[in-house]
């Protein structure tokens, strides 16, 4: 562990020890991995005493469906009931302050911004940076977080992070699952959760709209050679005809990546807003990490997204520009 690392998880540990209150704070539309290690560390600072208290920047605060097996949404609030002013907040899974959404301002205003975050893109904005690009998953690293704070995990806390992990890695299956990782896991898979029964309700928990909308998304399946990418699109109404929610959708891209003909897969779908959401992946040979970035957004080496200007058409245009662009820069470097 570098130096700097070390030191924020101390700086950290014994801020949170001595802060009466803490508010946490994750990404808007959170993942698995977003709310599951908010409401994890939320679970493990309750039981210390501290009063904490969660949210996300979405107005009105969509929960999503596996948010039930994650045993801590007793600690939400709306982002309007959140504090104006925390002393002491704490930053999960946020790449950059504006993924705040609503809660940005209090960010701004907060005595002290913990950040604990895994993605490769974050400009390291708050006065406590725990960021290691090289962790699964944000999950990983608020378990090292508590084990630095004498650990003692509560079952549902463990359930809590054992979500994020098995989540950001695609259960097990992405590059960043480390021997750490693993270990980890083993340690947060000691506690008798049903772990078989969380995996179900995170993976395998849609409706009969989403093979609809599934099939539709299938159907407009379309390859670009020259640029090695396999994509597909659906629009508000396409989801409203099956009553689905951009939110069902996040496994698509997981379906659509799997074309061994093309290394970058990437999903446009349109959210309430109107906008159009891109998610890229790939499959080794492409930064797609960097790519999303030049349009705004983030994430990891071979997993990213970003909010296009454009519909699904124009958007996937500027995107082959883009990954045609890279891919000669990564050859002369
Ligand atoms: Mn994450």
């Amino acid at each position: 562990m570098s130096e700097p690392l070390d030191e924020a998880f101390e700086r950290a540990a014994g801020l949170l020890e001595r802060a009466p209150s803490v508010a946490l704070a994750c990404h808007v539309n959170p993942d698995p991995d977003a709310l599951g290690s908010m409401l994890g560390l939320a679970d493990f600072l309750a039981s210390k005493g501290k009063q904490v208290v969660c949210s996300w920047g979405n107005a009105p605060m969509a929960r999503p469906r596996w948010l039930a097996a994650l045993d801590g949404s007793g600690y939400l609030v709306e982002p309007n009931a959140f504090p104006a002013n925390p002393e002491v907040l704490i930053c999960l899974d946020t790449a950059a302050p504006d993924r705040l959404g609503l809660l940005r301002a209090n960010a701004e205003r907060a005595a002290e911004v913990v950040v604990v975050d895994h993605h490769r893109t974050n400009p390291g904005f708050g006065s406590i940076v725990i960021l290691d690009p090289a962790a699964s998953s944000t999950a990983e690293l608020v378990f090292r977080l508590v084990e630095r704070m004498g650990g003692g995990l509560s079952d549902r806390a463990a359930a809590c992070l054992y979500a994020g992990v098995v989540a950001d890695t695609g259960r097990f299956q992405y590059e960043a699952t480390t021997p750490e990782t693993l270990r980890v896991a083993a340690e947060l898979r000691r506690h008798p959760f049903d772990h078989a029964r969380l995996a179900q309700a995170l993976f395998e928990d849609s409706s009969l709209g989403y093979l609809r909308v599934l099939a539709l998304a299938m159907q407009r399946v379309a390859f670009v050679p020259e640029a090695s990418l396999v994509w597909t699109y659906l629009t508000q109404s396409d989801l409203d005809r099956a009553a689905v929610t951009p939110d069902d959708l996040d496994d698509l891209i997981d379906v659509i990546r799997i074309a061994r003909e093309a290394d970058v897969a990437c999903v446009v779908k349109q959210q309430g807003d109107g906008r159009f959401r891109v998610s890229l992946r790939s499959r080794g040979d492409t930064d797609v990490g960097s790519i999303a970035k030049e349009f705004g957004g983030g994430g990891h080496r071979l997993a990213s997204g970003y909010t296009a200007r454009h519909g699904p058409e124009e958007s996937v245009s500027d995107l082959v520009e883009a990954i045609r662009r890279h891919r000669v820069t990564a050859a002369d470097g």
